[in-house]
């Protein structure tokens, strides 16, 4: 099999629970799974398919929303003010998709406030990525190319995930992910045509942000707990390590246009697979930044939840201003 295609997707059955649902309904569930078309809110589900889609599709939103931050630091120092139109509409981007995401999720039946405590109460998960530091500015342009660019080879797959509002929302996340990741490019390739401080900065970030990135692939297959369900659902298109893989045979001959090297010895073309080797990540790195222990975990969750408070002020006006709307709209109806 070659990463390109999908796996058979039926090693698992779609319907987990048989005590749930009418048979019609199991039934129905079955074949719209089956016929690789789309479930909608409104349709039957089980629980657990429900359940999944919630943890993924608010992990993802969570990621977005926490993801501004590492950039947005840079906003006020970028270099020009071209490179810091272009930061701003990128954060801009990233806000948006937490919407999306959150308003498809909203349709399963779990709301964006209990989804925000969730996130603010340090309970969820977003991605492991957005617990590093971006010390410089060539770290923007790491971000882009590196963060976002593995974001679309993940992300791509997922516009034909089986639940309708997710797969249409990332059809709209996954064309802006590639202006983003074209941006990222584009500052790593004008730092490495410059002076040799320029270049050491544009080495360096890559050092740091290379393996953190393919870590947001997930674990290793055998250790995904989740894969083979999702892929029964038609969640999840290709494992972890598919995707890694693919990112990585992708990452190299743009590096070597770039003039930019990768911190992995092992990294080399492999004839026979067809595919280029890489080494072992530091899975027990991994293990530390989701239990909350990397190197920005705590200021990250921090500065969500200032933003939360300081913007309590905003939440009680427009609720003030919609009881206030309705209350006229009744008085009007009176008269
Ligand atoms: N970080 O069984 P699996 C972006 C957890 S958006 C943290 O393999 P699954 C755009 C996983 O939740 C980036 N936790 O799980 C941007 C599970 O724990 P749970 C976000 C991770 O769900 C760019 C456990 O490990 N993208 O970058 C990670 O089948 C620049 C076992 O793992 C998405 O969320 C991780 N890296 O596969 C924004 C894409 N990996 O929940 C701003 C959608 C695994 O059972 C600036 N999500 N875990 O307690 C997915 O495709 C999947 O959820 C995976 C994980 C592939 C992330």
């Amino acid at each position: 099999m070659t990463v390109s295609e999908p796996r058979t997707p039926h090693a698992v059955s779609a319907v987990t629970d048989a005590g749930e649902g009418t048979d019609e309904e199991r039934a129905l569930f079955e074949s719209v799974i089956a016929d690789d078309k789309r479930i909608e809110p409104r349709d039957w589900m089980p629980s657990a398919y429900r359940r999944t889609l919630v943890r993924q599709m608010s992990q993802h939103a969570h990621s977005e929303i926490i993801g501004m931050q590492p950039e947005a630091n840079w906003i006020t120092r970028a270099p020009s003010l071209k490179r810091k139109a272009i930061l701003m509409a990128k954060v801009q981007d990233e806000a948006g998709h937490g919407l999306y995401l959150y308003s498809a999720t909203e349709t399963l039946g779990t709301g964006r406030d209990v989804l925000n405590d969730q996130l603010i109460q340090g309970k969820a998960r977003y991605s492991s990525i957005f617990n590093y530091p971006a010390p410089t500015w060539a770290d923007m342009g790491a971000i882009g190319w590196l963060v976002d660019g593995a974001a679309i080879v993940n992300q791509v797959p997922l516009c034909r995930a089986s639940f309708g509002p997710y797969a249409r929302a990332m059809v709209r996340i996954c064309k802006e992910e590639s202006f983003h990741q074209r941006q990222g490019f584009e500052i790593l390739l004008e730092l490495m045509q410059g002076t040799l401080a320029q270049q050491e900065m544009a080495q360096d970030a890559v050092n740091r942000w290379f393996a953190p990135s393919l870590m947001m692939f997930g674990p290793p297959d055998a250790e995904s707990t989740n894969s083979a369900q999702s892929m029964a659902w038609n969640i999840k298109r290709f494992s972890n390590d598919e995707l890694r893989q693919r990112f990585v045979d992708m990452l190299v001959p743009q590096a070597e246009v770039l003039g930019i090297t990768f911190p992995d010895p092992e990294l080399a073309w492999n004839e026979e697979r067809g595919h280029y080797d890489f080494g072992e990540l530091d899975w027990d790195e991994f293990a530390e930044v989701l239990a909350g222990r990397g190197p920005c975990n705590a200021q990250r969750l921090q500065r969500r939840r200032d933003a939360h408070n300081d913007g309590a002020w905003v939440r009680e006006a427009a609720a003030a201003y919609a009881r206030k709307t309705a209350a006229r709209a009744v008085e009007g109806a009176a008269a």
